[in-house]
Protein backbone atom coordinates (compact mmCIF):
# COMPACT_ATOMS: atom_id res chain seq x y z
CA UNK A 1 0.00 0.00 0.00
CA UNK A 2 2.67 2.33 0.83
CA UNK A 3 5.09 1.47 -2.03
CA UNK A 4 2.84 1.40 -5.46
CA UNK A 5 4.21 0.28 -8.53
CA UNK A 6 1.60 0.36 -11.46
CA UNK A 7 1.62 2.49 -14.41
CA UNK A 8 0.47 5.62 -12.49
CA UNK A 9 3.79 6.25 -11.87
CA UNK A 10 6.08 6.34 -15.17
CA UNK A 11 5.81 8.47 -17.96
CA UNK A 12 5.74 5.46 -20.22
CA UNK A 13 3.21 3.75 -17.66
CA UNK A 14 0.52 7.02 -18.00
CA UNK A 15 1.31 7.37 -21.75
CA UNK A 16 -0.20 3.79 -22.37
CA UNK A 17 -2.48 3.90 -20.28
CA UNK A 18 -3.88 6.98 -21.80
CA UNK A 19 -3.71 5.62 -25.00
CA UNK A 20 -5.64 2.11 -23.79
CA UNK A 21 -8.84 4.25 -22.54
CA UNK A 22 -8.97 6.31 -25.27
CA UNK A 23 -9.16 3.52 -27.42
CA UNK A 24 -12.28 1.69 -24.96
CA UNK A 25 -13.97 5.06 -25.52
CA UNK A 26 -13.62 4.86 -29.30
CA UNK A 27 -14.76 1.69 -29.31
CA UNK A 28 -17.70 2.27 -26.95
CA UNK A 29 -18.94 4.88 -29.43
CA UNK A 30 -22.06 4.68 -30.90
CA UNK A 31 -21.80 8.04 -33.18
CA UNK A 32 -24.62 9.73 -30.81
CA UNK A 33 -23.29 8.51 -27.55
CA UNK A 34 -21.51 5.52 -25.49
CA UNK A 35 -22.56 2.73 -24.37
CA UNK A 36 -21.17 1.97 -21.00
CA UNK A 37 -20.46 -1.64 -21.86
CA UNK A 38 -21.03 -3.49 -25.46
CA UNK A 39 -22.31 -6.85 -24.22
CA UNK A 40 -23.78 -6.12 -20.41
CA UNK A 41 -25.08 -2.30 -21.18
CA UNK A 42 -25.71 -1.74 -24.69
CA UNK A 43 -28.19 1.65 -24.28
CA UNK A 44 -27.46 5.05 -23.23
CA UNK A 45 -27.29 5.41 -19.34
CA UNK A 46 -27.81 8.74 -17.15
CA UNK A 47 -24.61 9.07 -15.25
CA UNK A 48 -22.72 6.90 -17.04
CA UNK A 49 -23.02 9.20 -20.11
CA UNK A 50 -22.37 12.23 -17.84
CA UNK A 51 -19.00 10.67 -16.39
CA UNK A 52 -18.30 10.04 -20.01
CA UNK A 53 -18.23 13.25 -20.94
CA UNK A 54 -15.93 14.40 -18.21
CA UNK A 55 -13.76 12.00 -19.92
CA UNK A 56 -14.60 12.21 -23.65
CA UNK A 57 -13.85 15.87 -22.95
CA UNK A 58 -10.37 15.36 -23.28
CA UNK A 59 -10.76 12.92 -26.15
CA UNK A 60 -12.91 15.06 -28.25
CA UNK A 61 -14.83 18.00 -26.81
CA UNK A 62 -17.60 18.02 -29.96
CA UNK A 63 -18.22 14.19 -28.65
CA UNK A 64 -18.46 15.22 -25.20
CA UNK A 65 -21.25 17.53 -26.15
CA UNK A 66 -23.13 15.24 -27.97
CA UNK A 67 -23.13 12.74 -25.23
CA UNK A 68 -24.58 15.32 -23.36
CA UNK A 69 -27.00 16.56 -25.60
CA UNK A 70 -28.26 12.95 -26.73
CA UNK A 71 -29.20 12.07 -23.73
CA UNK A 72 -30.84 15.01 -22.24
CA UNK A 73 -32.97 14.81 -25.45
CA UNK A 74 -34.54 11.83 -24.40
CA UNK A 75 -35.88 13.58 -21.20
CA UNK A 76 -39.55 13.91 -20.60
CA UNK A 77 -41.94 16.86 -20.03
CA UNK A 78 -42.11 16.53 -16.69
CA UNK A 79 -38.25 17.32 -16.49
CA UNK A 80 -36.89 13.51 -15.57
CA UNK A 81 -33.94 12.49 -17.52
CA UNK A 82 -34.74 8.71 -17.75
CA UNK A 83 -31.89 6.31 -16.60
CA UNK A 84 -31.57 4.65 -19.82
CA UNK A 85 -32.16 6.01 -23.43
CA UNK A 86 -33.00 2.84 -25.40
CA UNK A 87 -31.31 2.42 -28.79
CA UNK A 88 -33.43 0.46 -30.93
CA UNK A 89 -30.97 -0.86 -33.41
CA UNK A 90 -30.37 -3.48 -30.34
CA UNK A 91 -32.32 -6.90 -29.86
CA UNK A 92 -34.92 -6.85 -27.18
CA UNK A 93 -33.45 -9.97 -25.39
CA UNK A 94 -29.92 -8.06 -25.46
CA UNK A 95 -30.59 -6.40 -21.62
CA UNK A 96 -33.32 -7.01 -19.43
CA UNK A 97 -35.90 -5.02 -18.59
CA UNK A 98 -36.31 -3.40 -22.31
CA UNK A 99 -38.45 -0.96 -24.00
CA UNK A 100 -41.67 -3.41 -23.85
CA UNK A 101 -41.26 -3.58 -20.26
CA UNK A 102 -40.89 0.17 -19.23
CA UNK A 103 -43.33 0.96 -22.34
CA UNK A 104 -42.28 4.62 -21.71
CA UNK A 105 -43.91 6.23 -24.66
CA UNK A 106 -47.53 4.65 -23.94
CA UNK A 107 -47.28 4.34 -19.82
CA UNK A 108 -45.12 7.24 -19.51
CA UNK A 109 -47.77 9.58 -22.11
CA UNK A 110 -48.88 11.71 -18.66
CA UNK A 111 -45.59 12.64 -17.17
CA UNK A 112 -44.59 13.59 -20.75
CA UNK A 113 -42.40 11.08 -21.85
CA UNK A 114 -41.02 11.24 -25.56
CA UNK A 115 -42.31 10.01 -28.10
CA UNK A 116 -39.63 9.10 -30.87
CA UNK A 117 -37.59 7.34 -28.57
CA UNK A 118 -38.07 4.72 -26.11
CA UNK A 119 -36.44 4.78 -22.51
CA UNK A 120 -36.86 3.75 -18.73
CA UNK A 121 -38.90 5.86 -16.66
CA UNK A 122 -36.70 6.18 -13.10
CA UNK A 123 -33.67 8.65 -12.73
CA UNK A 124 -30.66 8.09 -11.72
CA UNK A 125 -28.13 10.87 -9.92
CA UNK A 126 -27.80 14.33 -11.26
CA UNK A 127 -24.38 14.62 -11.91
CA UNK A 128 -25.37 16.16 -15.65
CA UNK A 129 -24.80 19.84 -14.60
CA UNK A 130 -21.70 19.33 -13.13
CA UNK A 131 -20.40 17.56 -16.39
CA UNK A 132 -21.86 19.97 -18.74
CA UNK A 133 -19.96 22.56 -17.04
CA UNK A 134 -16.55 20.52 -17.05
CA UNK A 135 -17.17 20.35 -20.60
CA UNK A 136 -17.78 23.61 -21.13
CA UNK A 137 -14.29 24.79 -19.20
CA UNK A 138 -12.14 22.72 -21.38
CA UNK A 139 -12.82 24.55 -24.08
CA UNK A 140 -15.02 27.58 -24.03
CA UNK A 141 -14.37 29.26 -27.08
CA UNK A 142 -15.96 25.78 -29.07
CA UNK A 143 -18.75 25.54 -26.11
CA UNK A 144 -19.99 29.02 -27.29
CA UNK A 145 -19.35 28.93 -30.82
CA UNK A 146 -21.87 25.80 -30.78
CA UNK A 147 -24.30 27.25 -28.25
CA UNK A 148 -23.85 24.21 -26.10
CA UNK A 149 -24.82 25.90 -22.90
CA UNK A 150 -27.54 27.77 -24.07
CA UNK A 151 -28.97 24.98 -25.21
CA UNK A 152 -28.40 22.38 -21.96
CA UNK A 153 -29.66 25.12 -19.29
CA UNK A 154 -32.90 24.83 -20.07
CA UNK A 155 -32.75 21.56 -19.84
CA UNK A 156 -30.53 21.04 -16.83
CA UNK A 157 -33.24 23.43 -15.40
CA UNK A 158 -35.99 21.78 -15.98
CA UNK A 159 -33.80 18.34 -14.68
CA UNK A 160 -33.42 19.88 -11.08
CA UNK A 161 -36.90 21.18 -10.66
CA UNK A 162 -38.51 17.87 -11.23
CA UNK A 163 -36.20 16.22 -8.44
CA UNK A 164 -36.80 19.34 -6.54
CA UNK A 165 -40.74 19.80 -6.96
CA UNK A 166 -41.68 16.36 -7.58
CA UNK A 167 -39.25 14.00 -5.46
CA UNK A 168 -39.27 15.90 -2.37
CA UNK A 169 -41.24 12.76 -0.81
CA UNK A 170 -39.78 13.56 2.69
CA UNK A 171 -41.20 16.87 2.63
CA UNK A 172 -37.31 18.31 4.13
CA UNK A 173 -35.82 19.30 1.05
CA UNK A 174 -34.02 16.55 -0.56
CA UNK A 175 -34.70 14.65 -3.54
CA UNK A 176 -36.05 10.72 -2.68
CA UNK A 177 -35.12 7.80 -5.10
CA UNK A 178 -37.91 5.50 -5.90
CA UNK A 179 -35.87 2.61 -6.82
CA UNK A 180 -32.46 1.02 -6.22
CA UNK A 181 -31.50 1.58 -9.60
CA UNK A 182 -32.02 5.33 -9.43
CA UNK A 183 -28.74 6.01 -6.77
CA UNK A 184 -26.68 4.08 -9.02
CA UNK A 185 -25.74 1.22 -6.74
CA UNK A 186 -28.41 -1.22 -7.01
CA UNK A 187 -27.91 -3.96 -4.64
CA UNK A 188 -26.25 -1.92 -1.91
CA UNK A 189 -27.16 -3.21 1.77
CA UNK A 190 -28.47 0.18 2.34
CA UNK A 191 -31.40 -0.48 0.83
CA UNK A 192 -31.96 -4.21 1.96
CA UNK A 193 -34.00 -3.25 4.73
CA UNK A 194 -36.57 -0.76 2.94
CA UNK A 195 -36.62 -3.68 0.13
CA UNK A 196 -38.17 -6.11 2.72
CA UNK A 197 -41.17 -4.98 2.44
CA UNK A 198 -41.15 -5.07 -1.63
CA UNK A 199 -43.01 -8.73 -2.93
CA UNK A 200 -40.46 -10.25 -5.54
CA UNK A 201 -42.50 -11.56 -8.33
CA UNK A 202 -40.85 -14.67 -9.01
CA UNK A 203 -37.28 -15.45 -11.01
CA UNK A 204 -39.58 -17.44 -13.68
CA UNK A 205 -41.56 -14.61 -14.74
CA UNK A 206 -38.26 -12.74 -16.72
CA UNK A 207 -35.31 -13.84 -18.31
CA UNK A 208 -32.00 -11.57 -16.77
CA UNK A 209 -29.91 -10.75 -19.79
CA UNK A 210 -26.53 -9.76 -17.24
CA UNK A 211 -25.95 -13.00 -16.29
CA UNK A 212 -25.08 -13.80 -20.07
CA UNK A 213 -22.03 -11.40 -19.48
CA UNK A 214 -21.14 -11.23 -16.01
CA UNK A 215 -20.50 -14.26 -13.20
CA UNK A 216 -23.49 -14.80 -11.52
CA UNK A 217 -20.96 -14.24 -8.23
CA UNK A 218 -20.26 -10.75 -9.11
CA UNK A 219 -24.06 -9.46 -9.53
CA UNK A 220 -27.24 -9.09 -7.61
CA UNK A 221 -29.08 -12.49 -6.96
CA UNK A 222 -32.76 -13.29 -8.53
CA UNK A 223 -34.46 -12.19 -5.58
CA UNK A 224 -33.21 -8.85 -5.75
CA UNK A 225 -33.70 -8.64 -9.45
CA UNK A 226 -37.30 -9.93 -8.72
CA UNK A 227 -38.03 -6.60 -6.07
CA UNK A 228 -36.24 -4.47 -8.69
CA UNK A 229 -38.92 -6.02 -11.33
CA UNK A 230 -41.75 -5.81 -9.03
CA UNK A 231 -40.95 -1.95 -7.93
CA UNK A 232 -40.28 -0.96 -11.52
CA UNK A 233 -44.08 -2.86 -12.89
CA UNK A 234 -45.51 -0.54 -9.83
CA UNK A 235 -44.51 1.96 -10.73
CA UNK A 236 -45.28 1.97 -14.65
CA UNK A 237 -48.41 1.07 -13.74
CA UNK A 238 -49.29 4.17 -12.17
CA UNK A 239 -48.14 6.42 -14.99
CA UNK A 240 -44.77 7.26 -13.29
CA UNK A 241 -46.29 9.37 -11.20
CA UNK A 242 -44.42 10.61 -8.06
CA UNK A 243 -47.43 11.96 -6.16
CA UNK A 244 -48.50 11.44 -2.89
CA UNK A 245 -45.83 11.69 0.48
CA UNK A 246 -42.78 8.85 0.96
CA UNK A 247 -44.83 6.35 2.68
CA UNK A 248 -46.74 5.73 0.20
CA UNK A 249 -44.62 4.68 -1.96
CA UNK A 250 -43.44 0.92 -1.12
CA UNK A 251 -39.75 1.95 -1.48
CA UNK A 252 -38.32 5.35 -1.05
CA UNK A 253 -34.90 6.57 0.65
CA UNK A 254 -33.22 10.02 0.50
CA UNK A 255 -30.02 8.72 -0.59
CA UNK A 256 -26.49 10.86 0.97
CA UNK A 257 -24.83 10.33 -2.48
CA UNK A 258 -27.64 11.33 -4.96
CA UNK A 259 -28.36 14.35 -3.03
CA UNK A 260 -24.86 15.62 -2.47
CA UNK A 261 -24.85 15.31 -6.61
CA UNK A 262 -28.12 17.24 -6.66
CA UNK A 263 -25.98 19.56 -4.73
CA UNK A 264 -22.94 20.19 -6.38
CA UNK A 265 -24.26 20.22 -9.97
CA UNK A 266 -26.88 22.90 -8.31
CA UNK A 267 -23.45 24.87 -7.70
CA UNK A 268 -22.50 23.82 -11.69
CA UNK A 269 -25.97 24.98 -12.39
CA UNK A 270 -25.48 28.54 -10.83
CA UNK A 271 -22.17 28.78 -13.47
CA UNK A 272 -24.05 27.85 -16.20
CA UNK A 273 -26.40 30.32 -15.50
CA UNK A 274 -24.26 33.04 -15.11
CA UNK A 275 -22.60 32.41 -18.16
CA UNK A 276 -25.75 32.25 -20.67
CA UNK A 277 -27.34 35.30 -19.00
CA UNK A 278 -29.30 33.74 -16.55
CA UNK A 279 -29.58 34.59 -12.75
CA UNK A 280 -27.47 31.63 -10.84
CA UNK A 281 -29.14 33.48 -7.21
CA UNK A 282 -31.51 30.37 -7.27
CA UNK A 283 -29.42 27.94 -7.75
CA UNK A 284 -26.94 28.99 -5.53
CA UNK A 285 -29.80 28.90 -2.85
CA UNK A 286 -31.07 25.75 -3.83
CA UNK A 287 -27.87 24.37 -3.21
CA UNK A 288 -27.01 25.05 -0.25
CA UNK A 289 -30.25 24.12 1.33
CA UNK A 290 -29.50 20.60 -0.15
CA UNK A 291 -26.62 21.55 2.20
CA UNK A 292 -28.65 22.10 4.89
CA UNK A 293 -30.96 19.46 4.45
CA UNK A 294 -28.25 16.81 3.99
CA UNK A 295 -26.64 17.50 7.15
CA UNK A 296 -30.04 18.16 9.13
CA UNK A 297 -31.20 14.66 7.73
CA UNK A 298 -28.95 12.73 7.22
CA UNK A 299 -25.77 13.30 8.94
CA UNK A 300 -24.75 10.81 11.59
CA UNK A 301 -22.45 12.99 14.23
CA UNK A 302 -21.71 9.62 16.12
CA UNK A 303 -20.28 7.37 13.08
CA UNK A 304 -18.82 10.60 11.48
CA UNK A 305 -20.92 9.40 8.19
CA UNK A 306 -24.11 10.55 5.63
CA UNK A 307 -26.51 6.98 6.25
CA UNK A 308 -30.02 6.85 4.00
CA UNK A 309 -33.30 7.79 5.34
CA UNK A 310 -35.92 5.39 4.82
CA UNK A 311 -38.94 6.99 4.40
CA UNK A 312 -41.46 4.30 5.03
CA UNK A 313 -40.00 4.58 8.65
CA UNK A 314 -38.71 7.89 8.79
CA UNK A 315 -35.76 6.36 10.23
CA UNK A 316 -31.82 6.51 9.49
CA UNK A 317 -30.80 3.16 7.68
CA UNK A 318 -28.00 1.27 9.97
CA UNK A 319 -25.65 0.28 7.47
CA UNK A 320 -22.74 2.28 6.05
CA UNK A 321 -22.07 2.65 2.16
CA UNK A 322 -19.83 4.58 0.07
CA UNK A 323 -23.08 7.00 -0.66
CA UNK A 324 -22.06 8.55 2.80
CA UNK A 325 -18.86 9.79 1.76
CA UNK A 326 -19.58 11.69 -1.76
CA UNK A 327 -20.94 14.49 0.01
CA UNK A 328 -17.56 15.75 0.39
CA UNK A 329 -17.50 16.85 -2.91
CA UNK A 330 -20.34 19.34 -1.96
CA UNK A 331 -18.59 23.14 -1.44
CA UNK A 332 -19.67 24.42 1.39
CA UNK A 333 -20.05 21.14 3.53
CA UNK A 334 -19.58 22.48 7.15
CA UNK A 335 -15.97 22.43 8.45
CA UNK A 336 -16.59 20.10 11.14
CA UNK A 337 -18.03 17.71 8.98
CA UNK A 338 -15.65 17.33 6.29
CA UNK A 339 -13.14 16.76 8.67
CA UNK A 340 -15.22 13.85 10.14
CA UNK A 341 -15.93 12.29 6.80
CA UNK A 342 -12.31 11.93 5.98
CA UNK A 343 -11.29 10.34 9.42
CA UNK A 344 -14.13 7.97 8.25
CA UNK A 345 -12.65 7.79 5.15
CA UNK A 346 -9.18 6.03 6.67
CA UNK A 347 -11.22 4.32 9.40
CA UNK A 348 -12.25 0.94 9.69
CA UNK A 349 -15.35 1.05 7.50
CA UNK A 350 -13.66 2.60 4.08
CA UNK A 351 -9.66 2.01 5.16
CA UNK A 352 -8.84 4.27 2.38
CA UNK A 353 -5.28 4.78 2.43
CA UNK A 354 -4.69 1.94 4.95
CA UNK A 355 -5.94 -1.32 4.26
CA UNK A 356 -7.26 -0.46 1.40
CA UNK A 357 -6.01 1.77 -1.77
CA UNK A 358 -9.74 2.77 -3.26
CA UNK A 359 -13.08 3.42 -1.42
CA UNK A 360 -15.18 -0.15 -1.41
CA UNK A 361 -18.65 0.69 -2.19
CA UNK A 362 -19.91 -0.89 1.58
CA UNK A 363 -18.38 -1.17 4.89
CA UNK A 364 -15.59 -3.16 5.48
CA UNK A 365 -16.76 -4.45 8.81
CA UNK A 366 -20.30 -4.71 7.53
CA UNK A 367 -22.15 -8.17 7.71
CA UNK A 368 -23.24 -8.19 4.30
CA UNK A 369 -19.45 -7.38 3.09
CA UNK A 370 -18.63 -9.43 -0.09
CA UNK A 371 -15.39 -7.96 -2.00
CA UNK A 372 -16.32 -9.10 -5.32
CA UNK A 373 -20.41 -8.81 -5.50
CA UNK A 374 -21.25 -5.14 -7.22
CA UNK A 375 -22.07 -3.11 -4.64
CA UNK A 376 -21.51 -4.80 -2.19
CA UNK A 377 -18.40 -3.78 -1.25
CA UNK A 378 -16.07 -3.82 -4.50
CA UNK A 379 -14.16 -0.43 -5.23
CA UNK A 380 -16.17 1.47 -8.51
CA UNK A 381 -13.91 3.95 -10.48
CA UNK A 382 -17.05 6.91 -10.70
CA UNK A 383 -17.65 6.67 -6.93
CA UNK A 384 -13.68 7.04 -6.26
CA UNK A 385 -12.94 9.70 -8.62
CA UNK A 386 -15.93 11.96 -6.67
CA UNK A 387 -14.29 11.28 -3.44
CA UNK A 388 -10.46 12.14 -5.15
CA UNK A 389 -12.46 15.26 -6.75
CA UNK A 390 -13.75 16.00 -2.82
CA UNK A 391 -10.55 15.50 -1.46
CA UNK A 392 -8.81 18.06 -3.45
CA UNK A 393 -11.57 20.49 -3.54
CA UNK A 394 -11.19 20.91 0.59
CA UNK A 395 -7.47 21.02 0.09
CA UNK A 396 -6.70 17.40 1.31
CA UNK A 397 -4.35 16.71 -1.73
CA UNK A 398 -2.10 14.29 -0.40
CA UNK A 399 -4.81 12.27 0.16
CA UNK A 400 -6.08 13.15 -3.02
CA UNK A 401 -3.30 12.30 -5.29
CA UNK A 402 -2.53 9.12 -3.79
CA UNK A 403 -6.36 8.11 -4.67
CA UNK A 404 -5.99 9.60 -8.28
CA UNK A 405 -2.55 7.06 -8.30
CA UNK A 406 -4.58 3.83 -6.94
CA UNK A 407 -7.08 4.46 -9.31
CA UNK A 408 -5.06 4.63 -12.54
CA UNK A 409 -3.03 1.67 -11.43
CA UNK A 410 -6.32 -0.19 -10.93
CA UNK A 411 -7.90 1.00 -14.35
CA UNK A 412 -4.86 -0.05 -16.12
CA UNK A 413 -4.28 -2.86 -14.15
CA UNK A 414 -7.94 -4.45 -14.13
CA UNK A 415 -8.66 -3.70 -18.33
CA UNK A 416 -10.72 -0.69 -17.28
CA UNK A 417 -12.89 -3.28 -15.19
CA UNK A 418 -16.38 -2.06 -14.11
CA UNK A 419 -15.26 -3.28 -10.43
CA UNK A 420 -12.55 -4.30 -8.78
CA UNK A 421 -11.80 -5.94 -5.29
CA UNK A 422 -10.51 -3.21 -2.73
CA UNK A 423 -8.25 -5.21 -1.41
CA UNK A 424 -6.50 -6.98 -4.36
CA UNK A 425 -7.46 -4.78 -6.77
CA UNK A 426 -8.49 -7.93 -8.96
CA UNK A 427 -11.01 -7.21 -11.72
CA UNK A 428 -14.64 -7.47 -10.94
CA UNK A 429 -17.76 -7.15 -13.41
CA UNK A 430 -17.13 -6.51 -17.17
CA UNK A 431 -13.97 -4.43 -19.03
CA UNK A 432 -13.45 -1.81 -21.14
CA UNK A 433 -16.22 0.12 -19.32
CA UNK A 434 -16.84 3.15 -20.18
CA UNK A 435 -16.31 5.52 -17.02
CA UNK A 436 -13.55 3.78 -15.89
CA UNK A 437 -11.72 4.89 -19.00
CA UNK A 438 -13.02 7.96 -19.29
CA UNK A 439 -12.58 8.75 -15.39
CA UNK A 440 -8.85 8.04 -16.11
CA UNK A 441 -8.76 9.61 -18.80
CA UNK A 442 -9.66 12.99 -16.69
CA UNK A 443 -7.67 12.04 -13.73
CA UNK A 444 -4.32 11.65 -16.18
CA UNK A 445 -5.11 15.49 -17.50
C1 LIG B 1 -28.64 -1.64 -14.62
C2 LIG B 1 -24.73 1.05 -16.31
C3 LIG B 1 -25.36 0.85 -14.93
C4 LIG B 1 -24.84 1.89 -13.93
C5 LIG B 1 -25.29 1.56 -12.51
C6 LIG B 1 -24.90 0.14 -12.20
C7 LIG B 1 -25.53 -0.80 -13.23
C8 LIG B 1 -27.55 -1.93 -13.66
O1 LIG B 1 -25.07 -0.47 -14.52
O2 LIG B 1 -26.92 -0.75 -13.19
O3 LIG B 1 -29.09 -2.64 -15.23
O4 LIG B 1 -29.03 -0.50 -14.80
O5 LIG B 1 -25.27 -0.20 -10.91
O6 LIG B 1 -24.72 2.45 -11.62
O7 LIG B 1 -25.29 3.15 -14.27
O8 LIG B 1 -23.35 1.07 -16.21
Amino acid sequence: LTRPHGPAHTPQGRTALRRAARRVLLHNWTGTSTVPSHGLYPHQWSWDSAFVAIGLRHLSVRRAQRELETLTAAQWGDGRVPHIVFNRAVPLGAYFPSPDFWRSSTAGAAAGAPQEVETSGIVQPPVHALAAWLVHEADPAASRRRGFLPRLYPRLAAWHRYLADRRDLGGGGLAAVLHPWEPGMDNSPCWDGPLQRVEPVPASTFRRADLDHGAASDRPTDLDYGRYVRLAADYRDRGYRDGGPGGAHAFAVEDPGTNALFAASEHALARIAAEVGAAPGPHVRRAEALTDALVTRLWDAQTGVFRCRDLRADALVPEIGVGGLIPLLVPGLPADVVRALVRTAAGPHFGLGDTVRMAPSYDLAGHAFDPGRYWRGPAWFNVNWLLERGLRQHGYTDRADALRDAALDAAGGSGFAEYVDPYSGEARGTRDFSWTAALALDLLA
